[in-house]
C-alpha cells in the first residue's frame, strides 16, 4: 500500500503524504515512496512540485520513524539512511519543491519542509526539533541546515527544549515564505507553481544548483569533522540514547542520566 499519493497536472506534480495511521512517520517504506514520486516526476519533465499531507491533517509528518531507529551501536542519521538521501533529493531535483504545510511538524520532517525550496503554511502549523526528546545524536548536515534556515539562538531554542515553536515566529525569521488560511492555500499553492512553472527551466535549474553550491561553501577542517563526528558517537553509544527509544516505545517520558 503506497503511504504517498501523487498527482500530476500538466507541469505541476503533487505528492501527498498519506500514512495518517503513524501521522505520515518517516518510515523507510515511505521515503521509499517519496523518492519514487521525484522518479516519476523527473521522467514526465514536472517543472513545479508541491509536497503535502492531506487537508486538514492536524500532524503534517511525526518524524523519522522512531521505531526505526538503530538500538545497536550503528550511528542512527548516518549519511547512506532513506531520510538523508530524502533530504539530498530535495535539494538536487532540479525544479522547485514547494512545502505546503498544516499541523505538526516534528523532528527529522522539519529537514525535510527546510530542503524544500519555498514553504507554505497554516497558522496552526508548528516546527519541533526533537533529539534532545530522544537521545538522538542529530546529524552534521542536519544542523547544518538548520542554522541555514534559522539564527543559532532559534535552533539551540528548539533545540534544547524540544519544544514545538509556532510558525509565526518561523515567518518573521524567514524560515516560512507564507501563512496562508487552510482553505486557501492550496490555490495560492498552486498559483505560484504555475508561474515557476511558466518560467525558463534552465535558468531555475541552474539558480538552484548554484545556490546549493553557495551555501555549502565552506571549509571545515579534517580536525573540526572529526570532533564533531566523534561528539555524535559519544551521544550514540549512550545509555540515554536507547533510554529515549526505550521510552517512546512504552509511551513514558524518558529518564535521561548524561551517560
Ligand atoms: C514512529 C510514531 C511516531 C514516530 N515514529 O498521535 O529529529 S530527531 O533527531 O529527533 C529524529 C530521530 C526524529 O525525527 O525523531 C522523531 C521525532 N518525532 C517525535 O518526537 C514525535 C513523536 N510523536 C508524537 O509526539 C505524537 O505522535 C504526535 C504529537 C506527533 C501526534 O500525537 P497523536 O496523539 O495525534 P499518537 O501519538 O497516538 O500517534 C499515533 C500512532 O503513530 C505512532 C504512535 O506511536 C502511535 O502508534 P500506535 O497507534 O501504534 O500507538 N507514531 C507517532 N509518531 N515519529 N511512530
Amino acid at each position: 500500500m503506497a503511504l504517498v499519493s501523487v498527482e500530476e497536472d500538466g507541469a505541476i506534480g503533487t505528492i501527498t503524504l498519506d500514512h495518517p495511521e503513524k501521522r505520515n512517520a518517516l518510515s523507510e517504506a515511505l521515503l521509499g515512496d517519496l523518492v519514487a514520486a521525484f522518479d516519476q516526476f523527473r521522467e514526465h519533465s514536472i517543472r513545479a512540485v508541491v509536497l503535502r499531507a492531506r487537508p486538514g491533517v492536524k500532524v503534517w509528518s511525526a518524524g523519522h520513524d522512531v521505531d526505526e531507529l538503530p538500538t545497536s551501536q550503528r550511528d542512527p542519521l548516518g549519511w547512506s539512511y532513506p531520510l538523508r538521501a530524502l533530504v539530498r533529493r530535495l535539494q538536487e531535483f532540479p525544479e522547485p519543491v514547494i512545502a505546503l504545510i498544516e499541523g505538526g511538524v516534528w523532528g527529522g520532517a522539519c529537514e525535510v519542509a527546510f530542503a524544500c525550496d519555498l514553504i507554505n503554511a497554516t497558522p496552526d502549523t508548528t516546527f519541533a526539533i526533537t533529539p534532545a526528546r530522544l537521545g538522538v545524536p542529530y546529524n552534521v548536515t542536519g544542523l547544518k541546515s538548520l542554522v541555514a534556515a534559522l539564527p543559532v539562538a532559534v535552533v539551540k531554542e528548539m533545540i534544547f527544549t524540544a519544544r514545538p515553536l509556532g510558525v509565526e515566529r518561523l515567518y518573521q525569521l524567514g524560515a516560512v515564505n507564507h501563512i496562508v488560511p487552510a482553505d486557501r492555500i492550496a490555490a495560492f499553492t498552486t498559483d505560484q507553481a504555475r508561474s515557476i512553472a511558466a518560467n525558463a527551466s534552465l535558468t531555475i535549474a541552474a539558480m538552484k544548483e548554484s545556490l546549493r553550491i553557495l551555501a555549502d561553501a565552506h571549509s571545515l577542517a579534517p580536525t573540526q569533522f572529526e570532533r564533531l563526528q566523534d561528539l555524535r558517537r559519544q551521544v550514540g553509544e549512550s545509555r540515554d540514547y536507547r533510554e529515549g527509544l526505550k521510552a517512546f516505545a512504552e509511551k513514558r517520558p524518558p529518564v535521561f542520566r548524561g551517560e
